[in-house]
């Protein structure tokens, strides 16, 4: 038996010895996610992580990023650098074992729990592998040591190349062409948020960024003292969201074992929406998991007992749900934590059930106390709540009235839409459609057998002031919601109902038009979130304006593209600028705007729509100077100001 069991774990070792870097070229989405600018911008993550961990190690306090000409990144830290010495089992050098070995990182770390590894933790040598060339400097001892290696092989061994008083880390690489789709689609914003993030997750650490590339981009470097309270703070100012009480409320808690440590930071605004950002081990859970559930378990209970012994809830009142006590709330939560098990198709989601407890008791003492300590700013918190709890129930009332209602009508289609014939999802479209003339166009235009047209009119409301039960009620967006067939919307939306495969928005180029878009884009982002995520959401792109010489007719999309046609033309030409759809007839909507063969459309993805979503806030929000802010710094790009 013994013997046996001895076989099965050398043949283990084996396995994982043998899976080289060649591995890793010949599926490199399997390593790093995908070969597009994700997983290009993946690489940086990777290389970055590991000077977080020196740094939170407490032996690195810089960590330099740099995007330099030809696609080259460059990051430098001033740690402790690493260790140059042979490993006696392989012979070479460990800097060299770090770059050519699968999952080699965190190999040297002594103890604690090695906490960040982006999305795939797949390391260095990943890395190494999918670029056209790497370079490393070692700063250690009082000498510079250098390797270079060739997608992924060693040149030569690592090699003193001269002195130095400084101790360090820095790593230069371009990716490889022969890989990655493109290599020039590095993003400086992308690149700036994460860094941000991992500077507010990691406090005290202090990141700076610079883009070597264009001389106009100012470095900017980051570093917060006060961690994700900083980041809650700096969630709100961005958002232009009031705060309802002065302070971010912050716990922390560390299992007795030093396996696990929780942070807290949460703060609620003025608005109705909940915001929970979660990561564990400084990954970002999109999908949330058992630090999250623990959190929400546990922070609803607390609010309940607290409510209940205040008298807040009344004996004949029911309990808050969720939803109620955390409207309005901004949390971040952060969780470090040994042999962290990511789930899910994109691993964004946190699998160790053994969190929860740690969640639940540092929620349980830390803000209980917080709000016996604070009655003033429990009471505000309270009021939200209650008010929160109320509509909820105005909600249900409206919305089991429209399903009564949608029985009697025997849940008709919205008059407006001109539907499609084919009722194949696959192939057909929904236009939604600003403004009554412009609708009139699209439904001249369209190609009936597939193409489905739905216009909608007058003044939008205030989805951020509105709560559910005002959407519902409300004539503009409930033909949207019946035409798309879904069933309704928030939990009750089920995008597998969906009747049409793209939902297009067309709007005006002008100042209403940008706004019906971010008010649509808004809708979906809160209301049917799974629209986005699917890819169903589109933009139309008509054209500003038409060019004609000799009864021939040129569409241009731009002011630039407008230059280009007129230098090519030359002169006496007609210029018609497009106000509105409404200008163009039905052939000319068709023909620019919605013909598959030649319209371009723009899909919207999460990010886009989370963008509308910001947007929307600073333009519907109370607050005026955000407001003209926002306005200012866009007027630029609107291209019909009509004020
Ligand atoms: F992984 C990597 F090679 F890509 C990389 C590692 C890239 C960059 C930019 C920095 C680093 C890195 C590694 N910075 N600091 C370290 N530290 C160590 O590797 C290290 C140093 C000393 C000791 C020790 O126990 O003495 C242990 C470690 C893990």
């Amino acid at each position: 038996m013994k013997r046996k069991k001895e076989q099965d774990a050398y043949t283990g070792d084996k396995i994982q010895v043998l899976e080289g870097l060649e591995a890793v070229r010949k599926r490199p989405g399997m390593y790093i996610g995908s070969t597009g600018p994700k997983g290009l911008h993946h690489l940086v993550y990777e290389i970055v992580d590991n000077s977080i961990d020196e740094a939170l190690a407490g032996f690195c306090d810089k960590i330099v990023v740099e995007l330099l000409p030809e696609n080259v990144i460059l990051v430098v830290d001033n740690g402790r650098g690493i260790p140059v010495d042979i490993q006696p089992k392989v012979g070479i050098s460990a800097v060299t074992v770090v770059f050519t070995t699968l999952h080699a990182g965190g190999k040297f770390g002594g103890g604690g729990y090695k906490v960040s590894g982006g999305l795939h933790g797949v390391g260095s040598s990943v890395v190494n592998a999918l670029s056209e060339w790497l370079e490393v400097h070692v700063f250690k001892d009082g000498k510079v040591y250098f390797q270079r290696f060739n997608r992924g092989a060693p040149e030569e061994d690592l090699k003193i190349i001269g002195e130095s008083k400084k101790t360090g880390t820095q790593v230069a690489f371009k990716s490889d062409p022969e890989i990655f789709k493109e290599t020039n689609t590095y993003d400086i914003e992308v690149l700036k948020t994460r860094l941000r993030e991992q500077a507010f997750l990691n406090a005290g650490v202090n990141i700076e960024i610079k883009d070597k590339r264009d001389q106009h981009q100012k470095d900017e470097s980051f570093c917060y003292v006060g961690g994700i309270t900083s980041f809650v703070d700096y969630i709100h100012k961005k958002r232009a969201l009031g705060v309802i009480h002065p302070q971010v409320i912050k716990f922390f808690n560390k299992a007795k074992n030093d396996t696990a440590e929780v942070d807290i930071a949460l703060q609620y605004n003025d608005s109705y929406n909940e915001l929970i950002l979660s990561f564990a081990n400084n990954i970002h859970t999109t999908d949330g998991g058992a630090h999250e559930d623990g959190f929400k378990r546990a922070f609803t209970r607390v609010m309940n007992d607290y409510a209940r012994r205040h008298n807040i809830l009344k004996e004949n009142d029911k309990n808050f749900t969720g939803e109620d006590v955390r409207e309005g709330l901004t949390v971040i939560i952060s969780v470090k934590l040994k042999d962290a098990q990511f789930e899910g198709q994109t691993k964004t989601r946190l699998g160790n059930a053994e969190i929860k407890t740690l969640v639940d008791s540092v929620i349980n003492t830390e803000m209980s106390a917080f709000l016996e300590e604070n009655p003033a700013v429990a009471k505000t918190i309270f009021g939200k709540a209650l008010a929160a709890a109320r509509a909820r129930d105005a909600a249900k009332k409206a919305r089991d009235m429209i399903r009564r209602k949608s029985v009697l009508e025997s849940a008709a289609l919205p008059g407006k839409l001109a539907d499609c014939q084919s009722k194949d999802s696959e192939l057909t479209e929904i236009y939604i459609v600003e403004g009554e003339s412009a609708g009139g166009s699209a439904k001249g235009g369209r190609d009936r057998k597939f193409q489905a047209i739905l216009p909608l009119w007058g003044k939008m409301l205030n989805v951020e002031k509105a709560r559910l039960d005002k959407i519902y009620g409300n004539e503009k967006l409930t033909p949207v919601v019946t035409a798309l067939g879904c069933g309704g919307i928030g939990e009750e939306f089920d995008v597998e109902k969906l009747r049409y495969g793209k939902v297009i928005i067309m709007a005006d180029a002008d100042v209403d038009g940008a706004h019906i878009r971010t008010l649509l884009l808004t809708f979906f982002f809160r209301f049917m979130k799974s629209l986005i995520e699917k890819g169903h959401v589109y933009i139309a792109q008509p054209p500003l304006y038409r060019l004609t010489k000799s009864k021939k007719h040129y569409y241009a999309f731009s002011d630039a593209e407008r230059d280009t046609i007129l230098s090519k033309l030359g002169s006496g030409i007609d210029i018609q600028r497009y106000k509105g759809l409404g200008e163009m007839d039905s052939g000319q909507l068709w023909e620019t705007t919605m013909d598959p063969e030649t319209r371009t459309i723009l899909k919207i993805n999460l990010e886009d729509a989370e963008l509308a979503d910001e947007t929307f806030t600073i333009l519907m929000g109370d607050k005026v100077e955000p407001r003209r802010k926002f306005i200012e710094e866009n007027a630029k790009y609107v291209q019909n100001l009509d004020v």
